[in-house]
């Protein structure tokens, strides 16, 4: 169940809720139940896993993993999970406009089939891919991780994905590689928000890591969440999840991954340096210059049930905290 790495944030295997309860009772009976009377006719896994959760148009490549999941690879301990509903249609996704409920009503306009991610720079194994060939090499896993917006709102979001390291080795990075440069598809015609005008962001959305930072176990490329394939407001068919920094470094809808030299310049750090920086790592003791980093909103929330919780450093992921020995975390925020 647990990855090998020994991870702090990862559940103890005391912790994690035996198969019968996770099911939802219902799902359960009624898959025991109807697999002794019909002869085997499985659900499928994405059904069993979340009875409650609307299936996609899952594409044939995703549906093939789907059997071969290692589900709950890595929990939140007993942090519940944000709805569904909360975590597909409160979205920041600016190609299609500035307000939450946005890429919910426009993203799925994007097409997403084909998809060709184009891997370059310093890489032995350079070349334009499809988004099957990306993904076939690689075991899903399920990842239950936080995700804290440099607003100060959060997330407990079931991702599906593989390590961004097992991605960056196949290409074979040369010893010149030290940063890893991820750019968003521009489709203006599909994106609204990049119609606009209104927007300062200067398209492409682009974001970077450190290559040790991506390298890092927790950092993974994301297709899925909720045991589906990945709606198009979360950054269909391809997104970075790195739960250990702000949400704008989880960069969505990925067409170009660069192994480069230099720190690249990334979208926000771009547009304003002195409240988003390059590094973006969640820290409660380096507020935005706007407001406080102390603690955030988990979802769902309301007005009368505001439900702040207390941020944690590295947004509890302790593991990452070697990455920045010797680094002045106030300085490189
Ligand atoms: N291309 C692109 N990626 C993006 C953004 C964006 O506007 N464009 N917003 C970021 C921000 S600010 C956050 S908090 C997360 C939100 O991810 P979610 O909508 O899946 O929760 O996506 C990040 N990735
Ligand atoms: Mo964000």
């Amino acid at each position: 169940m647990l990855i090998k790495v020994p991870l702090a944030s990862a559940a103890r295997e005391s912790d994690v809720t035996p198969e019968s309860v996770y099911l939802s009772r219902r799902t359960f009976m009624a898959a025991a139940g109807g697999l002794a009377a019909m002869g085997a006719l499985p659900l499928r896994a994405e059904e069993a896993r979340y009875p409650d959760v609307e299936s996609g148009d899952s594409p044939r490549w995703f549906t093939e993993k789907l059997p071969d999941v290692q589900w709950r690879a890595v929990t939140a301990g007993d942090e519940a999970l944000t709805p569904f509903n909360d975590v597909t249609h409160y979205n920041n996704f600016y190609e299609f406009g500035t307000g939450k409920g946005d890429p919910a009503r426009y993203a799925g306009k994007l097409e997403v089939e084909p998809w060709t991610v184009t891997i370059d720079g310093e890489v032995a194994k350079p070349g334009p891919v499809s988004l099957e060939s990306l993904v076939q090499p690689h075991r899903l896993q399920e990842r239950i991780y936080r995700l804290r917006c440099v607003e100060a709102w959060s997330m407990v979001i079931p991702w599906l994905g593989f390590p961004l390291a097992d991605l960056l080795k196949r290409a074979e990075p040369t010893g010149k590689a030290k940063y890893v440069r991820f750019e968003t598809r521009v489709a203006p015609e599909q994106m609204a928000g990049v119609r606009s005008g209104f927007s300062l962001i200067d398209w492409p959305y682009q974001e970077g890591l450190r290559l040790d930072e991506a390298m890092h176990p927790l950092a993974i490329m994301a297709v899925g969440l909720y045991g589906r394939e990945l709606p198009s407001q979360n950054g269909a068919p391809l997104r970075l999840v790195v739960p250990w920094k702000y949400g704008f470094k989880s960069i969505k809808s990925i067409v170009r991954i660069s192994l480069v030299a230099e720190r690249p310049t990334t979208t926000w750090e771009s547009l304003a340096p002195d409240e988003y920086g390059f590094y973006a790592n969640v820290n409660p003791e380096v507020d935005h210059p706007r407001w406080s980093q102390a603690t955030e909103r988990r979802l769902p929330n309301t007005l009368f049930s505001p439900n702040v919780v207390s941020t944690r450093m590295f947004n509890g992921y302790d593991e990452v905290a070697p990455l920045y020995s010797g680094l002045d975390l106030r300085k490189y925020y």
